[in-house]
């Protein structure tokens, strides 16, 4: 089992991104780095070893304002804009993927829904709960055969009075088993989804846990399974019908992750920087070496243009401009250099980057996993094609 370390990350910002961030952002992310070299690196490791989700940091996650930064405060949101959203996703994927998922899926899958397009009634009763981590939600949009295809969706509700019965069943829900409400996508009788707000102690309902994960380790992940479950009608989120629901949600957590990735290739990155200086061969530090060199040129290079591209992508959001395709660009791209990024950082590492010592793997395998959620690279590809061509590669 892997012990608990010294966390000695320095942040680097090489075009000195810092100057375009106010004060508001500064300090919500020092915050937040400071609380995941306290809490998070310590047991990560650990956690990530055993796959087990530390669901203690549930707490501390709603307390440092991780759950829903740009939503209103009086809605269980941080009142913050969106730049200070995407700086807090970037320091906790600093720390872990999975920790970032955590504050994902209750922030923009669970509870921005709610507040986008719920009744006055849901947003008291859930809202404040959700975002002081009292209750834990998940997000069902996949299904086991409707994964990049959700508007496919087999999951369904039927009128029965005053309720709605659902049935169908969901793939690969973040906090599913630990889930106090699930946000379901359903079709209704006429064939349109419609967005519901499920508690998980309804009889009917169950969430299996999904096991043998090599990826986000320290993230559950399980199915949720709808037997009959009655749904009361004030369920129903009213203001929205048809797939631009969730596709809005993911839009949102798209977003974050696209900040977020920006902080695990950081962690990769420094390590790396240390370890090249540290480590000798050939009587000299193999930082030396022109390849090092190489590897860790185009490792800076490539954060730095992820870092402006991230900023911009907030300074467009910010103004209500950011377009869902934009948002695809930056979530296909900031993953994937992230990932090129714990590679190169594992070889610069040599055998010792294979182990616990160091979180180069853990970032790797989680990447993965970022790589594929909320749209996969290859989709994200298409919806970049689709925006420029004009040309639907999809139908
Ligand atoms: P299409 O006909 O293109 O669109 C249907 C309606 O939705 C609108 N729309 C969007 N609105 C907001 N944001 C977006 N990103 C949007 N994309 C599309 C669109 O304008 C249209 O509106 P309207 O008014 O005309 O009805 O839909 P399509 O069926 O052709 O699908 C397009 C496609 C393939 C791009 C879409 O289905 C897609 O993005 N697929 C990927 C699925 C996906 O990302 N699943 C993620 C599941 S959740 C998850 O992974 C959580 S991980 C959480 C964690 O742990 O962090
Ligand atoms: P598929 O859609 O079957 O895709 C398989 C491959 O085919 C991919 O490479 C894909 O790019 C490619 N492909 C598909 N269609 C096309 C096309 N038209 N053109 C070219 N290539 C194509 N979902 C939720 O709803 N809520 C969650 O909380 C959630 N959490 C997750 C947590 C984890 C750990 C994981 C792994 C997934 C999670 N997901 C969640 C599901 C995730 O969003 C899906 O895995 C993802 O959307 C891809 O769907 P799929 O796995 O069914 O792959």
């Amino acid at each position: 089992m892997a012990s608990a370390k010294t966390d000695k990350f320095q942040f680097h910002d090489y075009y000195v991104v810092e100057d375009l961030l106010n004060e508001d952002h500064r300090m919500a992310r020092q915050a937040v780095r400071d609380w995941v070299k306290q809490e998070v690196s310590p047991i990560i490791e650990e956690y990530s070893e055993k796959a087990e989700c530390p669901q203690h940091l549930f707490k501390g996650l709603a307390e440092i304002g991780a759950f829903g930064p740009s939503l209103p405060i009086e809605y269980g949101g941080g009142g913050m804009d969106e730049i200070a959203y995407g700086v807090i996703m970037q320091e906790l994927e600093r720390g872990d993927s999975g920790i970032r998922s955590m504050a994902s899926v209750q922030g923009s899958l669970v509870m921005y829904p709610i507040y986008r397009f719920g009744s006055e009634e849901q947003k008291k009763k859930y809202l404040p709960k959700l975002g002081s981590g009292e209750f834990i939600g998940c997000f069902g949009l996949t299904e086991p055969d409707h994964g990049s295809n959700p508007s496919g969706m087999i999951t369904n509700i039927k009128d029965d009075g005053d309720a709605y019965i659902l049935n169908g069943a969901k793939m690969w829900i973040t906090n599913s088993p630990i889930a106090d409400l699930a946000v379901v996508w359903a079709k209704d009788e006429e064939g349109k989804i419609r967005g519901l707000i499920v508690e998980s102690g309804w009889e009917g309902f169950s969430a299996p846990e999904i096991k043998g994960k090599l990826s986000l380790r320290a993230s559950i992940t399980g199915e949720l399974v709808f037997e009959d479950v009655r749904v009361p009608k004030e369920n129903v989120l009213p203001e929205v019908v048809g797939l631009k629901g969730p596709l809005s949600c993911l839009s949102k957590a798209r977003y974050g992750i696209a900040w977020g990735a920006i902080g695990a290739a950081l962690d990769c990155y420094d390590s790396a920087l240390r370890y090249s200086l540290e480590r000798e061969q050939f009587g000299r530090p193999i930082g030396g070496f022109q390849l090092t060199q190489k590897k860790l040129a185009e490792m800076i290079t490539e954060i730095t243009k992820a870092q402006l591209l991230a900023w911009r992508l907030g300074s467009l959001a910010n103004d209500g401009k950011a377009t869902p395709a934009q948002i695809s660009m930056a979530k296909r791209n900031n993953v994937n250099m992230a990932l090129e990024i714990a590679r190169e950082a594992r070889q610069i590492h040599g055998g010792m980057g294979i182990t616990s010592e160091y979180p180069i793997m853990r970032h790797m395998m989680n990447l993965e996993t970022v790589l594929t959620y909320e749209g996969t690279h290859d989709i994200h590809l298409l919806i970049t094609g689709m925006d420029v061509t004009g040309l639907n590669a999809f139908k």
